[in-house]
Formats: C-alpha cells, structure tokens, sequence
C-alpha cells in the first residue's frame, strides 16, 4: 500500500478521500489554492501545498504545480476526486512519467472512454447494449438522412467531444435534420474544438439508470448495481437512489453481469460507471465515467464496500479481494445533493455560513467538509454538502430522508434544502415515477 497519497481536489470529496486514506495508515497531502486557506481539507489533511491564485485553471487544474507538490512532500499517488483533473488523459500520463501513480484507469482507457465516439463503439464491441444509430461518427448530411430514416425519427445529433448535455440537438423530422447537424457541428467545434457528430434515436422518456463497476485492471471485474440519477435539473443530478425504484433483482443481474463481463475483457482499474438510458425495459449505453462520482455513497450505503479503498487497493496493485457472488446489496439508500444555491432560483449563494449543524442518527450519513465560521468563496461548485440516508426498504428511507432534512441548521447562506422537503410531498416522488425530464417538468410548473 502507498505511504503518502497527494488529494487533487477540495471540499467534500478531499475530505471523504483523507478519510479512506487515515483508516488505512496512508499519510495524506492536501493541496489548495489561495482561496482555500482555511478550508476544512486542508485543517484536517497531514500536509498541505498552496497551489496558485483562486481561479482553478490556476490551481486544481494546474498540472505543474501539483506534480511539483508531489515531488516537495514525496507523496507516491494522487487522488484526483471527481471534476478538476479526474478524467484527464494527459493528466494521467504526465504522472507516469514521474513515476507517481495516478488513482483511477489507464491514460488509454480515459481517453477512450472520453471521446463519445469511441467509447460508444468500444461498448458494443464489448457487448454492452447501445442507442441505435450511426457507425461512429458522421461524415456529411447524406450519410445523416440516410441513418435516420433507418433508425426513425426522432433523432438525436450529439458532439463527440461532449459532455453534461452540450452539443446536442434533437430533429423531429427529415426537415429539421439539416439544420440540427449545422449547429450541432459548429456548436461543437466553438466549444471544444472538434466538430465530430454522431446520430443517434432520440429516446423520449427515458430514466438515467447508470452501474457501478470495479476492476483490478488485471482481468477481474464486478458490479456493485445501479443507481437511479434520472432527477436532474440542466444536466446536474440532484437527488440519487439505489436500487433504481424501475429494476427487480433479475433486470439488475442481467444488465450488471454483462457490464463487469465487459470492464474484465477491457482490463479497466479501478472504479468506473456505465451510464445507461433506460426505457421500455431496456438498457441503451450512452457514456462511461472513468472516475469515482459524487453519488457513490448510495453504493457504499447497500453494499457495505469503501469505494475509496478499493481504489487505493487496486491502485497499489492489489487483486479484488471478492467475486461477484461476494457482493450483496442491502436495504435502499438515497443521497440529496446539498447547494449553496437559492432554491427557486438556484443562483449561486456563497458567502459566511454563521452556523452548522448536521443531522445523524442511524442509517444518516452526511459528507461536506462546511463547518461554522466558514466563508464559502464563489470561485467553485456551489455543491456545499450531501446528505445519504438509507434504511431497510425504500419506504423507510423516505421517512428518515423527511426527518434527516429537518435536523439541517446552516445559517448565512441559502442551500436547495427546502426543495427537497417539497419534493418529499410530490406523489410521483414517494411512488418512484420519474424519468429524466421529470423534474425541469416539475419546476417549471412551480413558476
Ligand atoms: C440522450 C437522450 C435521449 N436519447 N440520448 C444528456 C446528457 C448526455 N449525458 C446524454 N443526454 C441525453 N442523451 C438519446 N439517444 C436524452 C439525454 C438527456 C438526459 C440524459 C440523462 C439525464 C438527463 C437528461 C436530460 C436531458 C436529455
């Protein structure tokens, strides 16, 4: 196992990092920017580097001064948490060549799972079930009418190179394909620099349904289920739950055992999440994360596995320790992504938190690295904190969710808490019928 893990990352995810890290002897290294000083992270880690001014492409994202910190503590890894640098290829490689080993997958693997293309045609190689549509890329409108009318209207055009929902456009008909491509391409291109499109069918009510998988990047693979993200308000999840109120037990092992099939025929390593859309039964590959998400304590919560130490685990050459019959889920766990945001209109609500207090109790787990005292700055996600509650059954969790979310004093700021306590007296909400549309649909009616 490492002796020292340098964290390339703040707030809550530094924290749940350094927690894994301390439980398994593993001395820490925080880095921060100026804005950070006296962030939570840094107090709590066994070192820390400054790291530049507050805006991160001067700080989290600057690969030089954070390899430079590796070399001045002697830290032998890096844990990139999720964001800043976690599924940067080039991040990974540059690590390797200084002999510090990057936490997560193989610099190949991330660049493969990172251009929507590829990763698309690697899935259907491996036998994960994809979306219809183009071969790959596209290369001029003929081929674009030509693939949709095979595979019907509507359809989706979506950037290779995107990502939380930019540079896609939908075409009802062969009349708005045309200009839904143009702009997609030129949209793509302006953003990121590479105008690659690919078509796909535009799937109408789908719910976000994604796995969670683990290798050894020897061979070895497992799932650990799924969750259910389909609750998001322009492409951010806000509330996540597993089990998926939509999949029995049969649906699950099918969709997983074909998922962990594929990650050991890869020789991925490390933790990684296979984002599907689902609908009418059915499973449609649409991306692969390459890194540990926000949601994974929903994970931990009903399989009793520390994703964070399996990552520093395998990261440390380490086998998987269990096979796939190893693994049993538990109960139902949900996780509420806490804002410092108005929670109407979402604006951005930084500042001086006054007071804390957090709620606990049994089956209450809350990550956030917010204490009182703290000035909250405005240069990063307004993601302040993240309430997981899970119990026996789905019914049991709503409940403690309901009581947990009562306990919360945080003074100063405005947080999205109150919208969640409304959600919690929306029938489709207590019934689990919601799809990936279902609450813009929601917010749009409170206006
Ligand atoms: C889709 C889709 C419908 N059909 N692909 C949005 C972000 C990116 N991860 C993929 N996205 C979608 N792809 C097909 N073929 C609808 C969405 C989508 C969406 C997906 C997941 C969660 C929320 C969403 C909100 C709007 C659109």
């Amino acid at each position: 196992m490492f002796d020292k893990v340098l964290i390339a990352n703040r707030g809550e995810i530094a924290l749940r990092v350094l927690r894994a890290c301390r439980e398994l002897g593993i001395q820490t290294v925080a880095v921060h920017s100026t804005a950070d000083a006296d962030a939570m992270h840094v107090r709590l880690a066994d070192e820390s580097v400054c790291i530049g001014p507050p805006p991160a492409r001067d700080s989290y994202l600057n690969i030089p001064a954070i390899v430079a910190a590796c070399e001045i503590t002697g830290a032998e890894a890096v844990h990139p948490g999720y964001g800043f640098l976690s599924e940067n290829a080039r991040f990974a490689d540059i690590l390797t060549e200084h002999s510090i080993k990057f936490i997560g997958p193989s610099a190949e693997h991330i660049r493969i799972m990172g251009d929507k293309i590829t990763a698309k045609l690697t899935a259907k190689e491996l036998g994960i079930p994809v979306v219809p549509g183009s071969e790959g890329g596209i290369g001029d409108f003929a081929e674009a009418r030509k693939v949709a009318a095979d595979i019907g209207y509507p359809v989706i055009i979506k950037a290779t190179a995107g990502g939380g929902g930019r540079g896609m456009k939908v075409a009802h008909s062969e009349h708005d394909l045309e200009i839904a491509m143009s702009t997609a391409q030129s949209e793509a291109k302006a953003a990121f620099g590479n105008g690659d499109v690919y078509i796909e069918k535009y799937l109408q009510k789908p719910r976000h349904i994604e796995i969670q998988v683990l290798g050894d990047g020897k061979g070895r693979a497992v799932h650990l289920g799924e969750r259910d993200c389909s609750l998001q308000r322009r492409h951010q999840k806000i509330w996540e739950e597993a089990h998926s109120p939509a999949l029995n037990a049969h649906q699950r092992d099918e969709i997983g055992n074909r998922v962990a099939a594929a990650m050991a025929k890869l020789g991925y390593e490390g933790v990684g999440t296979i984002e599907f859309l689902y609908e009418n039964n059915e499973f449609y590959f649409i991306e692969m994360n390459t890194r540990l998400q926000v949601e994974h304590p929903v994970t931990e919560a009903i399989t009793g596995l520390d994703l964070v130490q399996e990552q520093l685990r395998v990261a440390a050459g380490g086998d998987l320790p269990y096979t796939q019959e190893d693994i049993t889920f538990s109960g139902h766990a949900i996780e509420c992504r806490i804002n410092a945001e108005n929670p109407t209109t979402f604006a951005p609500s930084p500042g001086l938190v006054n007071a804390v207090h957090f709620p606990g109790g049994l089956g209450c787990r809350v990550d956030s690295a917010l204490y009182a005292g703290y000035r909250i700055p405005p240069y990063y996600d307004s993601l302040i904190g993240k309430l997981i509650v899970s119990g026996k059954s789905r019914t049991e969790c709503m409940m403690r969710l309901r009581r947990a979310l009562s306990e919360f004093v945080i003074e100063g700021i405005e947080t999205t808490i109150p919208l969640f306590q409304q959600l919690l007296t929306e029938p489709d909400i207590i019934d689990g019928h919601y799809d990936i549309h279902w609450l813009e649909q929601y917010l749009a009616r409170q206006v």
